[in-house]
């Protein structure tokens, strides 16, 4: 198949979902052309079977705002034609899906018919898609889209709640490759970060409110106080700052290392001992997947669709948004101890493998083959 693939190519994990499957359907022979404002960044090999195209848009000094979505639908129309494209896979509803719709109508004028399989992720139904400026618009993508996934059934029930939906969604969970995040670090360099006695704590996110960040802080303090540990935050986003100057002023400044934004999340979470994720809200979690994959327990919030990733008291413990204590608590119960933070690691790993790329990315080509043979009927 030609599939064509629409995402943003920063950070976001909504962008690294679509540029794995993206990865990983190339390898399984499909032709993949990614579509969107720049480069994924994890997409770091081009080869025959993957192409990238750039979706630039001209500055034009009338435009108070560039319109980005009539550059993508152009770009989605030029593609489909040049490439043949047979189905478009846009991720995040505002605005590809929106644009994916005019894509395909300005294509049909043409007699030519591309359809749309659109992937929600959390935050286009969740954050901003629910606000009422972009409501009808999303309703609407959502409606007119061939087939619909969302990455957890909390964020199904979320969709059909918050919104208008005639469509049938399909639930099809984020995936990991397991060869990547597995144990093939002969050594994980674990002593350039922290001291053999010191517990590795680690958060990794883009550092907005809705991840509360704040809270990683207060249940690393109370951590701290108790047994002596590290904290790495890797990622980069608004609420860095205050969190530095909170850091500061809890006099633990010198226990947190700030990552940034990093390419080597595989290496970070070979040398954690637990994973922090306290967020306001999350889909899916796939930051808990990446640590779980790589052996690292992890302590959540039961927002949204956490408790299909992190099982309580088997993988790691889920608590109440904002309830830090019980978040210390259910930490230093895993970390005080060897032999259960032996026993944590192993049914992480245990459960991240229910997530393998190679049993999901495969329910995306039946969905990709079902929506093709039933619009070829119609
Ligand atoms: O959570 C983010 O900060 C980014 C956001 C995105 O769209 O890129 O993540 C959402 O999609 C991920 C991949 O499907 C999910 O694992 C995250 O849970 C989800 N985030 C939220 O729902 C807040």
């Amino acid at each position: 198949m030609k599939i064509g693939i629409v995402c943003y190519p920063t950070f976001g994990g909504s962008g690294v979902v679509a540029t794995e499957l993206g990865l990983e359907l190339s390898k399984r022979g499909h032709e993949v052309h990614f579509i969107t404002y720049n480069q994924p960044v994890r997409l770091e090999l081009i080869s025959n079977n993957v192409h990238y195209h750039e979706v630039n848009v001209p500055e034009y000094p009338l435009f108070h705002y560039q319109p980005y979505e009539l550059a993508l639908s152009s770009k989605l129309v030029d593609m489909v034609k040049l490439y043949k494209i047979d189905i478009l896979h846009v991720h995040y509803a505002i605005p590809h899906a929106y644009a994916a719709y005019m894509a395909k109508k300005m294509l049909r004028e043409e007699g030519i018919f591309v359809p749309i399989v659109t992937t929600l992720h959390g935050t286009d139904i969740t954050l901003v898609g629910n606000h009422p400026f972009y409501k009808p618009a999303v309703t609407f993508s959502i409606n007119k889209s061939d087939a619909v996934t969302a990455v957890s059934e909390s964020l199904k029930n979320d969709t059909l709640r918050l919104f208008d939906i005639k469509r049938h969604i399909s639930v099809v969970p984020n995936f990991i490759d397991l060869e990547k995040y597995g144990d093939h670090f002969t050594d994980c360099q674990r002593s350039m970060m922290a001291k053999p006695e010191e517990r590795i704590i680690t958060h990794i996110s883009n550092l907005r409110p809705v991840k509360r960040v704040q809270d990683v802080i207060s249940v690393f303090y109370n951590i701290q106080k108790e047994i002596p540990a590290k904290l790495m935050l890797v990622g980069e986003g608004p609420e860095r700052e205050k969190v530095e100057q909170r850091c500061n002023e809890l006099g633990i400044y010198d226990k947190v290392a700030f990552l940034g934004k990093s390419n080597e999340i595989d290496k970070i979470l070979c040398y954690s001992d637990l994973f922090l994720l306290p967020s306001e809200a999350e889909s899916f979690g796939l930051a808990a997947l990446e640590a779980m994959s790589s052996s690292v327990p992890v302590i959540s919030s039961n927002a949204g669709g956490i408790s299909e990733v992190n099982k309580q008291g088997v993988t790691g413990f889920l608590s109440d948004v904002g309830d830090v204590d019980d978040m210390t608590k259910n930490a230093l119960y895993i970390l005080k101890d060897e032999k259960r933070l032996e026993t944590f690691k192993a049914n992480a790993r245990a459960e991240a493998i229910k997530f393998d790329l190679h049993a999901i990315v495969p329910q995306y080509e039946a969905i990709y083959e079902d929506t093709l043979t039933k619009c070829l009927v119609l």
